[in-house]
């Protein structure tokens, strides 16, 4: 650290300087975060010195994460679900495999999930030392329900659907996994990080949410499709007091207990979820999701035309390719199997995928 401080020009020089070696979203292909909102910006900065972790401090902030939690509740047909606003997938998904594993105590504790799970699920196995039992994917690159009920015994102690895989965009039967589940009265996380904003907009939604009897907890990332700012998750739980059997004791705090993974945790991008979805409301998601999956399929089209042909069918906007190389400076991601992989967020617009698409086309003439 320097002895004597720089002054605010030399040093916002330095940041300037800084953020232009970041790459420029134009040309951002592969990333499932996007350009935040206005609304979503300017809502962070308005809360930008809030801690819900000391909610009693903050009460007008906490009861924003509560419409947030009480939003994605309705969404996801049960408007009295529970819930709280982590940092992401990551945490949620943690968080919901910590949650199974204290409700069901068992010696040694495995966990049920798709090949296609993110790699969050192993940073929660490791972490609470689980097992983790993968189950092969059928040719749809959709979890295999059959194989699934299979690997379920009496040590399991969650089951893990997708919906939305990072990989290949795909959502697995949840509504055959919710049976699994009823069956064998095992706790079933829906892993919606990506999902979650697309799935309820689309024209023809998936089975995926509370309405499916067997779904215990779901995570959605507003820091994904829901251009918040980062970061930004959500973790619903069907019981609204489910999440109390993680509580510790947090003596000086102005409450109690808490049950969340982080203890200061911001408010400023639970403000700036809260305002897209309110500034947009039903109608204004269900447009740029269109125009997401409507992007999905042109991009599909076109790779097809100059002989690229899909890996995949997508359920939501991550299109997969057959194909080597892609131009400069494209920045494009490459999926564990080799294929080419393009996620059509909300700052991909048209016409950066027929810009895409002519460099691509002229590389390979
Ligand atoms: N679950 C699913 C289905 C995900 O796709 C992801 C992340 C997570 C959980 C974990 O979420 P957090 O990263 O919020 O904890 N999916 C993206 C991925 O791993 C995250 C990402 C976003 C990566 C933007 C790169 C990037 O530029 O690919």
């Amino acid at each position: 650290m320097l002895n004597k401080g720089i002054t605010e020009e030399e040093l916002f020089s330095f940041f300037s300087c800084k953020k232009r070696e970041d790459l420029d979203h134009n040309f951002i292909l592969s990333s499932m975060c996007t350009l935040p909102h206005d609304v979503a910006v300017r809502a962070h900065c308005m809360f930008m010195e809030t801690n819900l972790g000391d909610p009693g401090l903050f009460p007008g902030t906490a009861d924003l994460e509560r419409q947030l939690i009480e939003r994605f509740g309705t969404l996801f047909h049960l408007p009295g679900a529970g819930g709280y606003a982590t940092s992401g997938g990551t945490e949620s998904n943690i968080q919901a495999l910590r949650l199974a594993k204290v409700i069901k105590k068992v010696a040694a504790p495995n966990v049920v999930l798709p090949e296609s799970a993110h790699f969050s699920f192993k940073k929660a196995c490791d972490i609470l030392d689980l097992e983790m039992r993968p189950v092969p994917l059928g040719a749809d690159l959709r979890i295999c329900p059959d194989l699934a009920a299979e690997l379920v015994d009496k040590n399991t102690v969650c089951l893990v659907g997708v919906a939305g895989t990072t990989e290949y965009g795909m959502v697995d039967p949840i509504a055959d996994l919710s049976k699994i589940a009823v069956l064998h009265d095992v706790f079933l996380h829906v892993d919606a990080a990506f999902g979650g904003m697309v799935v309820p907009f689309l024209e023809r939604p998936i089975p995926f949410d509370f309405a499916l009897p067997g779904v215990t907890t779901i995570a959605v990332d507003p820091h994904k499709m829901g251009m918040s700012t980062i970061p930004a998750g959500c973790l619903l739980t069907r019981d609204p007091e489910m999440l109390d059997a993680l509580n510790i004791a947090t003596p000086y705090l102005t409450v109690k207990h808490e049950y969340t993974l982080a203890g200061t945790r911001p408010g400023a991008p639970v403000a700036g979820a809260l305002a897209v979805l309110d500034y947009l409301g039903m109608d204004g998601m269900k447009a740029v999701v269109a125009g997401c999956m409507k992007n999905t399929q042109r991009l599909i089209a076109g790779m097809e035309t100059f002989g690229f042909p899909r890996a995949a069918t997508p359920d939501v906007n991550v299109a997969t390719f057959v194909a080597q190389t892609v131009p400069t400076p494209w920045k494009v991601s490459w999926t564990r199997q080799g294929h080419l992989r393009i996620v059509c967020m909300p700052h991909v617009h048209r016409d950066r995928i027929e810009a895409f698409l002519a460099d691509i086309g002229e590389m390979h003439a």
